[in-house]
């Protein structure tokens, strides 16, 4: 099924914004601070959600996952498994939404896939991509923000939030699957992230995460309102903030 772009005047369709970046970057903090902004600003429905879940079949897959379940089966096994989560996702959730005219949310998608299981985990980019074609088809994301952030710093946060409220969603006490990786794996995650960026700039834009919750809040609106103006209106184009 072809699903028109956002803004296509033959046929409606719902905007589609996933947030990306390394561990304890403030993905989850930014998009409830720019969901509660859209609810009030844009008129539309905005409906925020999450890569592994989403739906309740992928979150019985992010439990596993995030548990580490397909780690002894290697990247690409644990990419298939990201993959049969996002079909669900994509057909129960992302797709529905989108087609009533909402505001799609998303904390990761496909490019967590190219930076987690390709880039540091070194599943060939040829099969990433295939994949990605196969299951996502033409339902990309029309706004991409790649928080940015020193990996030490971001798992410094995910560490600190979890001292503080236990377990992961999804993962057993302390670190989950991914968190428990060597720093060099969350330096190559880093650097994969910035080089779509760099491959793709129509798509995404790169967001300083080293600066305050609110500083980062600013950026991330200002960004929105600078390439998806409908989602802000009267908010004014003063280019990315980044
Ligand atoms: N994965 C996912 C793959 O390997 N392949 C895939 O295809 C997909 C889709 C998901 C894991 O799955 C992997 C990637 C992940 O490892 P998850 O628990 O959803 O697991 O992991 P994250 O997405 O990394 O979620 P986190 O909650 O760890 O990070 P967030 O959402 O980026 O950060 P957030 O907002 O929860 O903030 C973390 C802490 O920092 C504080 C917050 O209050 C919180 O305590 N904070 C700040 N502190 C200071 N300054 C700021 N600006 C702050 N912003 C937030």
């Amino acid at each position: 099924m072809i699903v028109p772009r956002f803004g296509d005047p033959a046929e409606a369709r719902g905007a589609f914004v996933t947030f990306e970046g390394g561990e304890g970057a403030g993905k989850s903090t930014q998009i409830a601070r720019l969901a509660a902004t859209l609810r009030a600003r844009s008129g539309r429905g905005v409906c925020v959600t999450r890569e592994p879940g989403g739906s309740p079949r992928a979150e019985e897959i992010r439990t596993a996952l995030l548990d580490g379940v397909a780690k002894p089966y290697g990247p690409f096994a644990e990419a298939l498994l990201f993959s049969a989560a996002r079909i669900d996702h994509l057909d129960r959730l992302i797709r529905p939404a989108l087609r009533r005219g909402e505001t799609v949310l998303c904390d990761r998608f496909v490019d967590s896939t190219r930076a987690y299981q390709g880039a540091a985990g070194g599943l060939d980019p040829a099969v990433v991509a295939a994949l990605e074609r196969v299951v996502v088809g033409p339902t990309r994301p029309d706004l991409t923000l790649i928080l940015d952030l020193a990996p030490e710093a971001g798992l410094a946060r995910a560490a600190a939030r979890g001292a503080g409220q236990g377990a992961g969603q999804g993962a057993g006490q302390g670190a989950d699957r991914f968190e428990a990786e060597s720093l060099d794996f969350h330096t190559r995650l880093r650097e994969a992230f910035l080089a779509i960026a760099r491959a793709e700039p129509e798509r995404c834009a790169v967001i300083d995460a080293g600066r305050d919750p609110d500083s980062v809040e600013a950026a991330i609106r200002e960004t929105v309102a600078a390439r998806l103006p409908d989602l802000l209106p009267g908010e004014g184009s003063r280019g990315d903030a980044a």
